[in-house]
């Protein structure tokens, strides 16, 4: 095997997990009884904007209250520390890697503290609650949302995650459970193009079996032994 240079790492909700935000599958996944795949949808916030606007000012607000883990740190110090190319690609919408200091980071799935103006396009940083009928501060409809990524939309950076993909000579995937695609699918891309992988995960995900190596345990253990 030859030696590695570039270096991609996928995250989910695992990895914020001990940080304290709930997973969207596991125990208290669901949101007052309602499962993400209903919320997170165009059609949701066509029909009820306002609890779909109510479900991502409260997930805004809990950003408040929750730190960085070791996981995001040992994250961290591997952008600042490796030598070689890496992305860190998050499907996570809070800002934890960012707040441990990681640079080389795309949210695929968008961010809490961003919006986006349906009309047009425009994504602004945006702090506090987001009412239905905000007003674009760049075009001035009233069509501002939470810049998150919903089912049936395309995810961000796709092109860049895709080269990225096929340059990798190691693929690492963190605390998801593989039931989302396209990130579910990195791992068999990465793969196809001659990447290592490795998967790090508190239990087997949906696609464990496409992994040359799988380790299972807490991110904050985990990644910090992998990193160091
Ligand atoms: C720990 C831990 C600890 C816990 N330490 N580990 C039929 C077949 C195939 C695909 C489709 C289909 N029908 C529709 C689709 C496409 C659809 C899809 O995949 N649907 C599935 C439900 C089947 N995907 C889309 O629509 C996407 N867009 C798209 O496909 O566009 C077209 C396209 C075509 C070709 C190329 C490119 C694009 C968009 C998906 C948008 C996802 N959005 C959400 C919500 C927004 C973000 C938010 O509100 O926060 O993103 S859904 C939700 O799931 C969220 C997450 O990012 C995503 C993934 O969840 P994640 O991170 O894996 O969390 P969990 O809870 O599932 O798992 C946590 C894991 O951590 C578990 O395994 C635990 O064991 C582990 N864990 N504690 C380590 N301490």
């Amino acid at each position: 095997m030859h030696a590695i240079r570039t270096i991609v790492v996928l995250t989910g909700a695992g990895l914020s997990a001990e940080s304290g935000l709930a997973t969207f599958r596991g125990p208290g996944g669901l949101w007052e009884g309602h499962r993400v795949e209903d919320v997170c949808t165009p059609e949701a916030l066509a029909q009820d904007p306002t609890l779909v606007h109510r479900f991502y000012d409260m997930r805004r607000e809990a950003l408040d209250t929750v730190r960085p883990n070791a996981a995001h740190q040992a994250l961290a110090r591997l952008d600042a520390r490796w030598p070689g190319e890496l992305l860190i690609v998050t499907q996570n919408v809070d800002d934890l890697h960012e707040r441990a200091g990681a640079q080389r980071l795309l949210h695929m799935h968008g961010a809490l503290r961003s919006a986006l103006c349906a009309a047009c396009g425009t994504r602004m940083p945006h702090a506090g609650s987001l009412p239905p009928g905000t007003d674009c501060p760049s075009c001035g409809a009233a069509a501002l949302r939470p810049d998150i990524v919903f089912f049936g939309e395309m995810p961000y950076g796709m092109d860049r995650i895709e080269a990225a993909l096929a340059d990798a000579d190691l693929f690492v995937s963190i605390g998801t459970s593989g039931a989302v695609y396209p990130a579910a699918g990195f791992v068999q891309m990465a793969a196809h193009f001659g990447a290592a992988t490795l998967e790090l995960n508190l239990e087997p995900s949906s696609g464990s079996h496409w992994f040359e190596k799988s380790r299972r345990g807490p991110a904050t253990r985990l990644v910090p032994e992998w990193v160091e």
